[in-house]
Formats: structure tokens, C-alpha cells, sequence
């Protein structure tokens, strides 16, 4: 009867204990504050209470005092802010192994892609477990992907790419919102997430119009725009060689570095001349109002995908 009334969201991931232990330790910190000086106001308001006629203690300079209420505040906001820093790294930093999906919002919609390929709109399904990495943009405006119950939150962004993580702990459904204000049907634009045993996941995923994983359709792509023309693997081509690049620094003309990650490969395709490639000519040509979002997620995942020795091989 209460289910839609909880004061509480559900705990179902590993961070979600950890993020609510910090909200309760700094709730209760401030609720002893609260206690504490609310109650002395009222009983010294009544003790010293004019008609009383009663006179306090005056007290002049106090060092013992001044101390004490500057160092045991110190403290407790040094540890909350060590505590909240260390929380938030963790949960900013995905971890290097885990399934990559790939989630783009839109106008009033959630769209999901699975590693293996599969897609879904307003719903995730994730086996329970394991690391689900995300990697997040828009299609158009600001939107704000968040699941209370996980206790993660992130906006994903028209231009940019954003990355959450998550581990589920518990099968069930979950609430999945936009949390950022997007226009007309922003309240509309919610779905579930729903945990389940690998094995049922597995199951899922085959009731599912498979189609080609986000690897084989950025390779398809990769192909057909004839991006392999110019960055065919080894050297002396046209273009740099992008095999085991990705996560690395790259440098540019200018002697600037940058590091070669998603954003930057979406700007290399979008926008070639930008940022020159160190010892390369202008000579890539922009690929703007060409390819798809999804299409760019793709060309990522085959790019991220290529490793030395596979294009070694080729
Ligand atoms: C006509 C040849 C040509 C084609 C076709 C081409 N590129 Fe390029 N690309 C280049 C050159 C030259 C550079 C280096 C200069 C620069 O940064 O613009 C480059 C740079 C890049 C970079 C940055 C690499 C680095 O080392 O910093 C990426 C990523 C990239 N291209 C991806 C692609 C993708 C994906 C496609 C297909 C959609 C593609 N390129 C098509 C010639 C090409
Ligand atoms: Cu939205």
C-alpha cells in the first residue's frame, strides 16, 4: 500500500548503502546542531527571562572556548568533505572492466543499446552483479539520466559524451527519470530498470531482435564512409593510425595534448580541423549532419575496440 509513498528509495546497488550512510551521518550531524542550539535558546531564554530579574555570568574572553568550537567543527567538516570527496571519486570513476552500454535522451525518451546489440527505449534490463558501464549523450537538449534506487545520476549532454556506472545488488524493478528540466513532456520521460539473473538477462537478450553489436556497426561504418582509406592500420598513410590509441594522449600540431577519448573522436569526425593531429595534414573531411548519434557511438566502440595487433594482422 505504501510502495509509491516510501519516504526512501529502495537500496539496490553497491554504492547506494555507501552514499546513504554519508546522507544519515550528515543529517544526524546536523539535527545534533539543531538540538543543541535550539535547545539552549529555549532554556536560557527561560531562565534568564527578564521578570526573573536573574543576572547571567558574563564571560569576557574565553581561549578554552574559542578553541573548542573552531577545532570540533573543523573536524567534522574536514571528515565530511574527505568522506564526500572519496564517495564521489569512486562513484565517478568507472571501473575498466564491465558491460559498455550506450544511452542516448531525447525528446521525451531514453534510448538503450546493449553491448551485444539489442535495443530498448525507456527500459534497461541489466543482470545482477555486474559492472554496467554507460556511456551517455543527447540528441537534443539537456536531459538527466537518473535511478534513485542505485543512487546514480548524470546528465547527458547534446555534443558530449558522459559516463555513469552502476552494480546492481537486488533483481527487481526500479525507476528510471529525467531529472532535468526538458520541455513539454519532461514528466513523461521516465522508464524502468529492471534487474534480473544473468541467466534470465541471457534469456532476455534472445527474445530480443538482436541486429549487429555497436563494435560490428562502427566497423560496417568504418567501411562505408571509407574512414579506412585514409587510417588504414601501419604508417605512411593518410591519416594516423587509431589502433591502441584510445584512453592515451594524443598530440596535436600545435604541440598540445589531448587525451584520445570519446569526445575527442566525436570532434575529430565532426569538426577534422580543429584539432590537428601531430605530423598529419588537413586533409580529413568533416562528417557533420552525416552520421547519426547512434552512428558515432558506433565509429567510438570500433574505434575504443582496435588494438595493435588486430590491426597487425589486416
Ligand atoms: C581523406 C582521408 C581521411 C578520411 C576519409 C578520414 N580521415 Fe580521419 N584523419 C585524417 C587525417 C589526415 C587526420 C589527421 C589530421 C587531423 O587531425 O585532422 C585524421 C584524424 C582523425 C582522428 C584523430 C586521430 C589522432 O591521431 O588524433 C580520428 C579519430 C579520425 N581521423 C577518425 C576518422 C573516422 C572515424 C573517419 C571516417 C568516418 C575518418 N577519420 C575519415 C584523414 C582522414
Ligand atoms: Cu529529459
Amino acid at each position: 500500500m505504501f510502495e509509491n509513498l516510501s519516504l526512501f528509495p529502495e537500496t539496490a546497488s553497491r554504492i547506494a548503502s555507501e552514499v546513504d550512510a554519508l546522507t544519515f551521518f550528515l543529517a544526524a550531524v546536523s539535527l545534533f546542531f539543531v538540538v543543541l542550539i535550539a535547545g539552549c535558546l529555549v532554556i536560557l531564554s527561560l531562565r534568564f527571562r527578564r521578570t526573573r530579574a536573574q543576572q547571567s555570568e558574563q564571560i569576557e574572553g574565553s581561549l578554552a572556548l574559542e578553541a573548542l568550537w573552531t577545532v570540533i567543527p573543523l573536524i567534522i567538516v574536514l571528515c565530511s568533505f574527505g568522506w564526500g570527496a572519496k564517495l564521489y571519486y569512486e562513484m565517478r570513476t568507472p571501473p575498466k572492466e564491465g558491460m559498455q552500454f550506450y544511452v542516448t535522451g531525447k525528446q521525451w525518451m531514453w534510448k538503450v543499446q546493449h553491448p551485444t546489440g539489442q535495443r530498448e527505449i525507456n527500459s534497461l534490463h541489466v543482470p545482477v552483479g555486474e559492472t554496467i558501464l554507460l556511456t551517455m549523450t543527447s540528441e537534443d537538449v539537456i536531459h538527466d539520466f537518473f535511478i534513485p534506487a542505485f543512487r546514480v545520476k548524470a546528465d547527458t549532454v547534446p555534443g558530449m559524451y558522459t559516463s555513469m556506472w552502476f552494480e546492481a545488488t537486488k533483481k527487481g524493478t526500479y525507476h528510471l527519470f529525467c531529472a532535468e528540466y526538458c520541455g513539454t513532456s519532461h514528466s513523461e520521460m521516465i522508464g524502468e530498470v529492471v534487474v534480473m539473473d544473468p541467466a534470465d538477462y541471457q534469456e532476455w537478450l534472445n527474445g530480443q531482435p538482436a541486429g549487429k553489436n555497436p563494435i560490428e556497426s562502427g566497423k560496417i561504418l568504418f567501411e562505408n564512409l571509407r574512414c579506412d582509406t585514409c587510417h588504414a592500420a601501419g604508417s605512411g598513410q593518410r591519416g594516423p593510425d587509431l589502433a591502441g590509441r584510445f584512453g592515451l594522449p594524443a598530440r596535436l600540431s600545435d604541440g598540445q595534448t589531448v587525451l584520445f577519448d570519446e569526445d575527442y573522436v566525436r570532434e575529430s569526425i565532426l569538426e577534422p580541423n580543429k584539432k590537428l593531429s601531430a605530423g598529419f595534414q588537413p586533409l580529413m573531411p568533416t562528417y557533420q549532419g552525416q552520421v547519426s548519434e547512434d552512428q558515432l557511438l558506433h565509429l567510438i566502440a570500433y574505434i575504443k575496440s582496435m588494438t595493435d595487433s588486430e590491426a597487425d594482422s589486416e
